[in-house]
């Protein structure tokens, strides 16, 4: 069953996504999320100039030895361009396999382990009652775990948190990423009192986390998840940069607030320390940015013997085709733990036709063949790629941020 074709999509329909799509000599497509956000033409070129040609002709069936073959054969490995290439690739290949035996891909990772997946959504406001009253919101849509994140007194905008009436998403059009000021006092004094306020109105029940950002030294950290501690979180996410996954050690010496990390790794050998120590709680890597299901299973399975359990990232720059490969793969792994669930835009979802399903704060993959997610290539064609990035931070001195 050889691949054909071999085509990359990008395009923009409410932010950018890049899609790969391969075909097979009978026909069949399969899709995969290439998409890195502030990065996206990056990979285009990776794939287009370094991959593509190498697909062409290969046994679509041969999912492992493709991985191995883009993995090892590149010689520079990991790193978030190459390994989104590859996971691309990966998600086509799993995608085409479903598609060719008439089965979701949940049942080529061992059929479900659960009913449905339970997801955390996203609640922000520009202060702690527009907060409160966000949270409240996200309950009444159903969710029994809520991401709550906050404008902080004394700072003009933080990131993570909606500008006006649009909600947040994870990227601002423009040439180049606009610049922001950051003050870790004002931060640490006043995520507290925020989660005293969340757990006064709502109870103890709610699952409540909360991202970092990667702001924090570990100390920080330490001294943020003590002062977290009796409002009972489900974890505290990115509380450090992870390149040093030492600095988890000491965050987990002094709190027993769970810790939630990987958004940004790429590979096993990012996270490898973090999870054999039993630093973390809950490993955030997801579909895409991991190398593809291929790797991601094998991560999963390092994590469950150390008690780790999963947390793919699903903010929007995940595509559609990211968000069902993550939920396919959330329904079969034993050692799931939640999944971030940003609802993309009404744009993205006509442009990305797909069979899951939200309902009562859970997500189910659903069951037609494959990843059940197409693309409408004529109406991406109408979307052109336009740029747009994260932003970066100052201190109030003026100073690049630390992180
Ligand atoms: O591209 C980066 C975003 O997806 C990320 O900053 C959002 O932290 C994020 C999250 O947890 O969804
Ligand atoms: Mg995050």
């Amino acid at each position: 069953m050889k691949i054909v074709d071999a085509k990359v999509i990008v395009c923009s329909p409410g932010r950018n996504f890049v899609t790969l799509k391969l075909t097979t000599e009978d026909g069949v497509h399969g899709l995969g999320d290439a998409t890195l956000n502030g990065r996206e033409l990056a990979v285009r070129s990776y794939l287009e100039d370094h991959v593509v040609p190498l697909l062409i002709g290969r046994d679509a069936r041969r999912i492992e030895d493709t991985w191995q073959y883009l993995y090892k054969g590149a010689y520079w490995r990991r790193g978030p361009v190459t390994m989104t290439a590859i996971g691309a690739v990966d998600l086509a290949l799993w995608d085409i396999l479903g598609k060719r035996l008439g089965v979701p891909v949940y049942d080529l990772l061992g059929g479900p382990s659960r009913e449905y997946v339970t997801a955390y959504g996203h609640a922000n406001g520009a202060d702690l009652e527009g907060t409160v009253a966000a949270v409240a919101h996200y309950r009444r849509l159903g969710y029994k775990a809520i991401r709550a994140q906050s404008g902080v007194p004394g700072l003009k905008k933080v990131y993570g948190v909606a500008h006006g009436s649009k909600p947040y998403e994870p990227a601002e059009p423009g040439e180049r990423p606009t610049e922001e000021a950051w003050s870790t006092e004002a931060y640490l004094s006043f995520v507290p009192t925020l989660f005293a306020r969340l757990r006064q109105e709502f109870g103890p029940e709610l699952s409540l986390l909360h991202d970092v950002h990667h702001r924090l030294t570990p100390i920080e950290a330490a001294r943020l998840g003590k002062d977290l501690e009796p409002h009972r979180l489900f974890w505290l996410e990115d509380a450090v940069p992870a390149e040093l996954q030492e600095g988890f050690r000491i965050i987990r010496e002094h709190t027993t607030t769970p810790l939630a990390v990987g958004e940004v790794f790429n590979t096993i050998w990012d996270c490898e320390r973090l999870i054999q120590n039993q630093w973390i709680d809950y490993i955030r890597m997801t579909a895409s940015h991991s190398g593809g299901l291929t790797h991601l299973r094998k991560i999963a399975s390092l994590a469950e013997i150390h008690h780790v359990r999963t947390g793919c990232h699903g903010a929007t720059d995940m595509s559609p085709v990211c968000l069902a490969a993550c939920l396919h793969f959330d329904l079969a792994v034993h050692n799931f733990g939640i999944q971030e669930h940003m609802p993309h835009s009404e744009e993205t979802d006509r442009v990305f036709p797909h069979a899951y399903t939200f309902a009562d704060g859970g997500l189910h993959p659903g069951n037609a063949p494959g990843l059940g997610v197409d693309i409408d290539e004529a109406l991406a064609a109408t979307h052109p790629y336009r740029p747009a990035y994260l932003p970066v931070n100052r201190k109030l001195d003026g100073t690049m941020h630390s992180w």
